[in-house]
C-alpha cells in the first residue's frame, strides 16, 4: 500500500432525493479520519472538496431520471481528480451518495489503464446498483454505477468508461435488495454476488480470500466501495437506504483486516453516509474505525499463517 492518503471530499447529493450525503466529507473529517491515518503513519493530504463541472440541463426519455446533468458533472470531475490523486498515493473518496462511485472509479480505471495493469471492484453494498438511467424506477442515480463501470448500455450520455471492467473482476458483498431489472441484467454477468444468504452459509472470509486470490494472480488493482448500508442498521443508522439483515461488527472488520493483509487495495469510497439521520456521530466514527482497520490497525501483530 502507499504511504500517501490523498481525501478527496466528494460532496454529491444529487443521486438520490434524500437530503444530507452532502455533509458526508465533513463528517468523516469531524469524526477524524485524518488523524486515524497519521496515526497509523500515513501521510495524509486532505485535498478538501471537489466542485462538480458545469453542465447545460438534460431531459433523459425514462422520466423518473432526476439531476442527470448534475450527476454528469460529478462524474467529469471526479474522474479527472481521481486520476490525478492516484498517480500521488492511495485515494480515499469522502462521500456523497453512491453515485459519486461513477466518477472514482472511472478515474481509478483511467490510472489502472495507465499503469498497465487490470483494475478490480469489491462492492460493499446492501444494493447491486445494478441499474441503467433507462431502467431506474426510482430514478436515483446512485442505484446505477456499477451498471456504468461493467460497461452496460444506456450510458451514451455519459463519458466513456475507461476499459469497462468484466464481470470477473466484481466482485459484491452484504447485497440483501435487488430489483426486478437488476436481477434480470446480473443473471448473464459473471460479476460474484456474495449476498447475504451466501455469507450466512460460508462466513464473510471464504468468498473475499476466494476473490483476493484472483486480483492477486492478475496483478490487480483493487478498489473497494464501502456504502453505509453494508453494515446493518442497528450499528449504522446513518443512511437513507436501510435494510435489515446486513453485516455486523466484526464481519465488516474482518473485511476490512483482510483486505489490509492481502496488500493489494489501491483505493476507497465511502458512501451514503447521511450524517443528519446519525446518532451522535456513531456511524461516522464507525466508518472511520473499518478505515482504520483496512489500513493496518490490529489489536495483535500476528504472523497471518497463524489463522
Ligand atoms: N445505493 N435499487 C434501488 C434504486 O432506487 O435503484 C436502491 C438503490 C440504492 C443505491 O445503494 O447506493
Ligand atoms: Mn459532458
Ligand atoms: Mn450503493
Ligand atoms: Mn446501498
Amino acid at each position: 500500500m502507499s504511504q500517501t492518503c490523498i481525501l478527496i471530499g466528494a460532496p454529491v447529493d444529487s443521486g438520490q432525493k434524500r437530503a444530507g450525503c452532502l455533509m458526508g466529507p465533513a463528517a468523516f473529517r469531524v469524526a477524524g479520519l485524518a488523524e486515524a491515518l497519521t496515526g497509523l503513519g500515513y501521510k495524509v493530504i486532505d485535498r478538501g472538496d471537489v466542485v462538480p463541472r458545469p453542465h447545460p440541463p438534460m431531459d433523459h426519455p425514462n422520466l423518473a431520471v432526476h439531476h442527470l446533468a448534475e450527476t454528469l458533472g460529478w462524474t467529469e470531475a471526479l474522474t479527472e481528480v481521481g486520476q490525478a490523486a492516484g498517480a500521488l498515493g492511495f485515494p480515499i473518496f469522502l462521500g456523497g451518495d453512491h453515485s459519486l462511485s461513477l466518477g472514482s472509479v472511472a478515474g481509478m480505471a483511467a490510472r489502472a489503464q495507465a499503469f498497465g495493469r487490470p483494475l478490480f471492484l469489491l462492492w460493499l453494498d446492501a444494493h447491486t446498483d445494478f441499474h441503467t438511467p433507462d431502467t431506474t424506477q426510482s430514478g436515483n442515480l446512485h442505484g446505477i454505477p456499477v451498471a456504468y463501470i461493467a460497461g452496460r448500455t444506456g450510458f451514451e450520455m455519459f463519458p466513456p468508461f475507461p476499459a469497462p471492467l468484466p464481470g470477473h473482476r466484481i466482485c459484491m458483498l452484504g447485497i440483501r435488495s435487488v430489483d426486478p431489472e437488476e436481477h434480470a441484467a446480473l443473471i448473464p454477468e459473471e460479476i460474484e454476488i456474495a449476498d447475504m444468504r451466501v455469507l450466512d452459509e460460508r462466513g464473510i472470509g471464504a468468498p473475499l480470500r476466494d476473490f483476493l486470490d484472483r486480483v492477486r494472480a492478475e496483478n490487480g488493482m483493487l478498489h473497494v466501495s464501502l456504502d453505509v448500508d453494508f453494515l446493518d442498521p442497528s450499528i449504522a443508522p446513518a443512511v437513507g437506504t436501510t435494510v435489515p439483515g446486513g453485516t455486523t461488527f466484526r464481519e465488516a472488520h474482518l473485511v476490512m483486516e483482510l483486505l489490509h493483509e492481502s496488500g493489494l487495495v489501491t483505493s476507497l469510497d465511502l458512501v451514503e453516509l447521511n450524517p443528519f439521520l446519525d446518532e451522535r456521530g456513531r456511524t461516522a466514527r464507525l466508518m472511520v474505525e473499518l478505515v482504520a482497520s483496512l489500513m493496518g490497525r490490529k489489536v495483535f501483530d500476528r504472523p497471518t499463517r497463524q489463522f
